[in-house]
């Protein structure tokens, strides 16, 4: 395809399917959990679980409640267009369409065809328990066509496919344990009998595997519960079915106590990544999850680094776009809160709260155009009146813009021209200067 028509067709789809575009957590208008990430011909598509909320005759309350999966793609993981639902408990043929458990997917490419992978218990007279289905597209966004029937030998959920470099693919999945077996080219069919793989810590569930090789040395990562909640960990071998040998944690059991973790690792324009979820949108409901993101990096010894999940999460924000500075990369150790814009409606998302001389948030990697002069903009109210001072490189650093805030009791646009406008990606500050409480949904520059 030519530039110019990959072009169109991006701008396309941005009309045609929703544009989102966000921090952490990634999708903000919907719950997604249990990240399957790939980069399918330079682009980034993630496959996640799709929560929502029980109903009555929909779903077990109190429980998890998936009935379909949604495809999301980015060019540069800040923009995020959903394709829509790709697969549905109720167009699967062997899936009980009242289960409501359309449990952690993966999808992998193999000859210009995509295979997505999924759990689901069958319908009554079908095996007990979940098997795994597989749905096939000639895009990564689909349509997806489900196959008739699971496939047969596997008994388990979070199924994840990796292709070796010899072309040997290779299915894995969780059922207390992890398991595994090689898979036919066809990708429908195992090609050996299951093996439970070794080198895990004995006590402990253990679920979604994610196997992914680097430098010869075969990762394989996965939720663990060590103690009362789960955290990723990870184990490495020298062969895609092992044995392992335990190598640490990767990320701390979530600090907001979501009970669920589950993962998945690209590398993507030079970069590694790591895809989890917390229950950023639904903190008194650990079973409505969301997608996230964060740089990881590797020791020279292979060794992975524990990652410290942010807010900020990864990928450079225009400066053009509405900036929520909520999702900050660093804060002053008071004075700043973090609250919902509406309890009631947390998919509106949330607002920074300075309410101490001095407080601030650092909002990293913006990109500023190339003019020389321009505006800041930004959604704001104070009830007490206030100046937020905005600099770069640095707290205070070069203060390029200085908000007035009148005193009142409503969000409104406060506007200001720029004492200079930076180019270049540069890291935001933005500081309350004086007394006061002045509240921000969002700063913008134009
Ligand atoms: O999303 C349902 C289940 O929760 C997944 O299959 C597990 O990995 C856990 O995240």
């Amino acid at each position: 395809m030519t530039d110019f028509k990959k072009c169109l067709s991006l701008i396309v789809s941005i009309l045609w399917f929703n544009s989102l575009m966000a921090q952490n957590p990634l999708i903000q208008n919907q719950f997604t959990a249990d990240p399957s990430v790939r980069v399918f011909n330079g682009k980034v598509y993630l496959y996640p679980s799709h929560d929502i909320p029980a109903t009555p005759g929909h779903g077990r309350a109190g429980w998890f409640c998936m009935q379909d999966y949604h495809v999301f793609s980015s060019l540069n993981l800040t923009d995020w267009i959903d394709h829509g639902v790709i697969v549905s408990q109720n167009t699967v043929p062997w899936a009980d369409s009242a289960a409501y458990s359309m449990w952690a997917p993966d999808c992998i490419e193999r000859a210009g065809k995509y295979y997505f992978y999924f759990p689901a218990p069958a319908k009554s007279g079908g095996p007990k328990g979940f098997s795994v289905g597989v749905a096939i597209a000639n895009k990564p966004y689909g349509p997806f066509v489900p196959q008739p029937l699971p496939i047969a030998g596997i008994h388990g959920i979070d199924p994840n496919v990796q292709i070796d470099k010899d072309g040997q693919a290779y299915i894995y999945w969780a059922q207390g344990n992890l398991y595994g077996a090689k898979l036919k080219t066809n990708m429908l069919e195992l090609a050996s009998e299951p093996v439970k793989l070794e080198g895990f810590p004995d006590k402990g569930l253990k679920e979604g595997p994610y196997l992914f090789e680097r430098k010869g040395i075969y990762y394989m990562t996965y939720p663990h519960v060590a103690d009362k909640i789960e955290r990723l960990e990870y184990a490495t071998s020298d062969n895609p079915l092992g044995p392992f040998k335990y190598a640490g944690v990767l990320m701390d059991e979530s600090t907001s106590g979501c009970w669920t973790n589950h993962q998945s690792v690209i590398e993507f324009k030079n970069q590694w990544y790591l895809f989890y979820h917390n229950d950023d949108l639904s903190p008194n409901f650990d079973k409505n999850r969301s997608v996230r993101a964060d740089s990881l990096f590797f020791n020279e010894d292979g060794t992975i680094r524990k990652i410290t999940p942010t807010l900020r999460g990864v990928g450079i924000t225009a400066s053009s776009e509405k900036i929520q500075i909520d999702r900050f990369s660093a804060k002053s150790a008071d004075g700043v809160e973090i609250a919902f814009l509406d309890t009631l409606n947390k998919f509106e998302g949330w607002e920074t709260i300075f309410n101490k001389t001095d407080a601030w948030v650092k909002y990293s990697s913006v990109f500023f155009g190339k003019k020389t002069a321009g505006h800041i903009s930004a959604k704001i109210r104070s009830v007490t009146g206030g100046v937020l001072l905005v600099s770069i490189d640095g707290k205070p650093g070069k203060v390029i813009a200085k908000l007035i805030i009148p005193k009142g009791n409503n969000w409104s646009i406060v506007k200001n021209a720029l004492v200079s406008m930076p180019g270049g990606v540069r890291n935001l500050t933005v500081q309350l200067t004086g007394e006061g409480r002045v509240e921000a949904d969002w700063v913008s520059f134009k």
